[in-house]
Parts: structure tokens; sequence; C-alpha cells
């Protein structure tokens, strides 16, 4: 079988929003720089959703209880999100990638896969429009990414990520394995923190222990999934690089000013998210399939549950039902919720939509 070797790229923005910021005020360069919820002085109640490089440093990080990166640094400059300035950004930078690419695929806000296998002829005429690109988005944009060169969207990847920020990583077929090797098995696409404990109980932690353990266990460990773990740890990765809606989910959520018991107040918050998710997707002219509500309580404990409706839609009124029926098994007497989030998934475009219709 003589199969047509493949170049991908997968380009990542380098601490996307606070990138954006200290572009809009130069007065935030060299600070340690945060964008997140209202930290009140330590008693705020959200999360980081990023930080610049300076506020890692100090060790905060995304997703971290915004009261943590308080403890950690009260004097850093803590800004709360312009999602509508992030958003445009992000459209234009795909418009850039998008024209280096024979494919495109957007994977989230701040990063895409684009296939140059007709582009480039080697890996070096690759390297060269990989420089082009970090040109024109910072001549464009003033922004720096890291970008990953790879035979496929998993070595790219995990390349892109591998010398951030501003980074440019070669990775070629023959290379996969050693480069793979050493790196902890979360850096695979799709190995979450229990699929992680999980290896970890087997004695796998590293991808090269991933890649050298008894498939055969694997698979009756983890069904289909573990024969996927196995190619995964030897950098094989057939997925195409496909085109598909502008973004793959849309989400919203909120942590309550105090924890709450009474599950009309919990409603109306899921009601609220509802309508801003609805108005997004509307804004973005997504329709969705996939609704998934997360709840977590008081002490920490984190429950996402989902469902894939019978219909398209992009209105209020079926998004509001559907989280809902989901949140209606969480609320207990006994216990306090903190936040909760919605968020929809499962794109089609209004254009699709209108020829399904
Ligand atoms: P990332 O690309 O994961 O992070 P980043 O661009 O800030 O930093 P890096 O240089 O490591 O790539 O995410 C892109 C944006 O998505 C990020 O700027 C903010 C948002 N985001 C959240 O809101 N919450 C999160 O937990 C994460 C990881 C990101
Ligand atoms: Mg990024």
């Amino acid at each position: 079988m003589n199969e047509k070797k493949r170049i991908i790229f997968h380009l990542d923005m380098d601490h996307f929003y606070t990138a954006i910021e200290e572009r809009e005020r130069p007065d935030l360069k060299g600070k340690p720089v945060i964008v997140g919820a209202d930290p009140k002085e330590g008693k705020g109640r959200g999360v980081v959703h990023t930080c610049n490089y300076e506020a890692r440093k100090l060790g905060i990080r995304s997703a971290m209880p915004i009261s943590r990166a308080w403890n950690l640094c009260p004097l850093a400059v803590y800004l709360p999100p312009n999602f509508d300035l992030y958003m445009e950004v992000s459209s234009r930078i795909m418009e850039i990638l998008r024209k280096y690419g024979d494919k495109f695929e957007q994977w989230g806000i701040d990063e895409a896969f684009i296939d140059v296998s007709g582009k480039a002829k080697d890996y070096l005429e690759a390297e060269a429009i990989a420089c082009q690109i970090k040109k024109e988005i910072f001549e464009k944009e003033k922004l720096t990414c890291s970008i990953g060169i790879g035979p496929n969207k998993l070595v790219a990847k995990i390349a892109s990520d591998h010398q951030k920020p501003d980074g440019l990583t070669v990775i070629r077929e023959n290379e996969a394995d050693d480069f793979l090797a050493p790196l902890g098995v979360r850096k695979l696409l799709w190995v979450g923190r229990k699929t992680e404990q999980k290896l970890a109980s087997m004695g796998i932690k590293t991808i090269g222990d991933l890649a050298h353990f008894d498939p055969a266990v694997l698979t009756e460990k983890f069904g289909v999934m573990g024969t996927q773990l196995y190619l995964m740890a030897h950098g094989i990765d057939k997925s195409e690089v496909a085109e598909r809606g502008q973004v793959k989910s849309i989400s919203r959520d909120v942590t309550f000013e105090e924890d709450v018991s009474n599950p009309e107040v919990v409603f109306n918050a899921l009601d609220k998210l509802s309508e801003d998710v609805t108005a997004d997707a509307q804004r973005q002219k997504l329709y969705f399939k996939t609704v998934t509500i997360k709840i977590r309580y008081e002490n920490f404990e984190t429950h996402t549950h989902g469902k894939t409706l019978p219909f398209i839609t992009n209105r209020f009124q079926d998004l509001k039902k559907a989280t809902r029926e989901l949140a209606q098994g969480y609320m207990k007497q006994d216990r306090k919720i903190r936040l909760v989030s919605v968020r929809v998934s499962n794109f089609t475009s209004g254009q699709m939509q209108r020829t399904l219709l």
C-alpha cells in the first residue's frame, strides 16, 4: 500500500486572551496579567480563563480558582474577559490561516489544523510556510503563535505545544516515536484525568510506556479505545483535517456568589446561561444538536450530563427545556451548588440547515 505522506500543521496562539489585552494596552507589558472572574480581593469565586507567561511563572494557570490566583499574586493585573473582541481576532486569524492550507479545521478559539501536503513538497518547504504564517499573523495582529508540523494531526498538535511561546517544532514521521516517548500520556488527544489515572495504575506514565505495553491487554482494559491509545502512542493518526463548523462548542458558566440550595435560583441561572448561549449561536448562525450541563457542588464534586436532541435548533426555548431536564436530578435538598454551566455542540451551519429542510 502506497499511502501519500501528509504534512500537517497545528497552530495555537500564545496566551491568547491576555496577549490581546496586552496588545490593546501596552502599559501591561512585562506585568503578570490574568483574564478571568473578578478576584474581589481574594473572595472572588470564578476561575482564571488564562494568564500571560509572567503570571505562569508565579504558578497561575487556566481554570484555577481566581481566589487561588489572588493568593499567589495579588499584585497581578486582573481583567474581565472581552469575548466579542477575542472572537473577532480569532476569526481574522482563521481567515489568514485558511489560505495557507489545502484543508483547514478550526479546533478551538485560538487553534486550528491545516493540511499543506499539496503546497509543501517536503518539511523544509513546510517550515518556510510556517515562518510566513507567523510573520503574517504578527504583522497583521501583533500576536505570536506556536506551530507544530508533523505527519498527522496528533503529532502536529503535540508539537505546537512543545516550544511555547513563539515556537516552531518540526517532527518528521521517523522522529515521532522518539519525540513522543518521554512525554506524559495526558499529552495525547482524548486522554483525560480518568484515563491517565487508570493508565498510571497499570504502571503507564509516559507515551513511551504506552507504546511498549501489550496492545492486547490495552484492548482488554479499554475496549476500542485501547487500540486507539496504542496507535496514538506510536504517533499513528489517520484522521483527516476536515472543515466543519467554525467552533466546536459554545458554553457559558456561572459561579454563584454564595453556594445555592434553592432549585429555583439554579434553574433561573441555567435559563440565563441558555439565553446567552443561544444568542451566541444565533449570531454565528449555528444550530446545535447536543446539550451538556455541568453542575459543581460546594465540595467541588463536578458532574457533566448531556443529551443529543432529536432535532437541530438554536432556539432559547428548546435549550431552556433541555437544560432544565438535564439538571433535574442534581437538585438535592442537602447539597449546595457552586457552579453551573451550559454547553451546546454538534453544530450544523445555517447554510446546511437550509439544505436539510
Ligand atoms: P489555550 O490555547 O489552551 O491557552 P492560551 O492561548 O491562553 O495559552 P497557551 O500559550 O498555552 O496556548 O486556550 C485559548 C484560550 O481559551 C485562552 O486564552 C483562554 C481560553 N481558555 C479558557 O477560557 N479556559 C481554559 O481553561 C483554557 C485552557 C482556555
Ligand atoms: Mg493558545
